[in-house]
């Protein structure tokens, strides 16, 4: 699929003022720093689109980006950032859920995971959270760039071991890396193929 169109629409921290319309929208989520922002703007080409940083913890707003003008991408506030305190993690906490719960547009959440760690508990128990809540997601292992081959397929074969305990059918996967944009087709293909399925309803 060619990406002749993106823009920002709104930035906001409630699911209610997202844009109305019926466009399908895929959101990205994952842990500050894992490389959403990176995700999106190797997605679309467009450099400066969503705000990257080396500092985590920056995004605390549902930012929506519309891609050629039918459906829209969109970058989440990141989990789990411990320097934002109890309490400031409580209200991104609120912000997450409300968005994937209440969202009726969001089609697919892709759940990013930075290849280089080892199985962190906060994402196995919030995709967890996901399939107790029957949301439909995908992962996306970011970063691979920064890894040699053999130690990639290790990471990857030892991540999608640890989650066969947790799901008898595996999510859908890609592995990516924003630095020399592997995955782009995969996922740009995946999407379109579900916008296709919702178009002929
Ligand atoms: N080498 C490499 N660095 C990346 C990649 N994706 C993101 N980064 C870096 O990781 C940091 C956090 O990226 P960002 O997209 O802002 O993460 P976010 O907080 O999840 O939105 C930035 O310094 C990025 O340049 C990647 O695929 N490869
Ligand atoms: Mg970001």
């Amino acid at each position: 699929m060619e990406i002749t169109n993106a823009e920002f629409v709104i930035s906001n921290t409630d699911v209610k003022k997202c844009p109305a319309g019926t466009f399908p929208e895929y959101a990205f989520i994952g842990r500050s720093n894992v490389g959403k922002s990176s995700l999106i703007n190797m997605l679309t080409s467009r450099k400066g689109l969503a705000m990257t940083s080396s500092t985590p913890g920056k995004t605390m707003l549902i930012n929506h980006f519309l891609i050629n003008n039918s459906w829209y991408l969109v970058d989440l506030p990141g989990y789990g950032y411990a320097k934002r305190g109890q309490k400031g993690k409580e209200q991104i906490q609120k912000v997450i859920e409300d968005y994937i719960l209440e969202r009726e547009q969001m089609t697919n959440l892709f759940v990013l995971i930075d290849s280089r760690l080892e199985p962190q508990k906060i994402d196995l128990e919030f995709m967890e959270w996901l399939g107790e809540n029957g949301i439909p997601f995908s992962i996306v292992f970011t970063k691979t760039d920064k890894l040699k081959g053999g130690r990639l397929k290790m990471n990857i074969n030892t991540y999608l071991q640890d989650l066969r305990k947790q799901w008898e059918e595996l999510p859908p996967y890609f592995i990516s890396s924003s630095e020399n944009r592997t995955g782009r087709t995969e996922i740009l293909d995946y999407i379109e193929t579900i916008n296709k399925e919702i178009n002929t309803k």
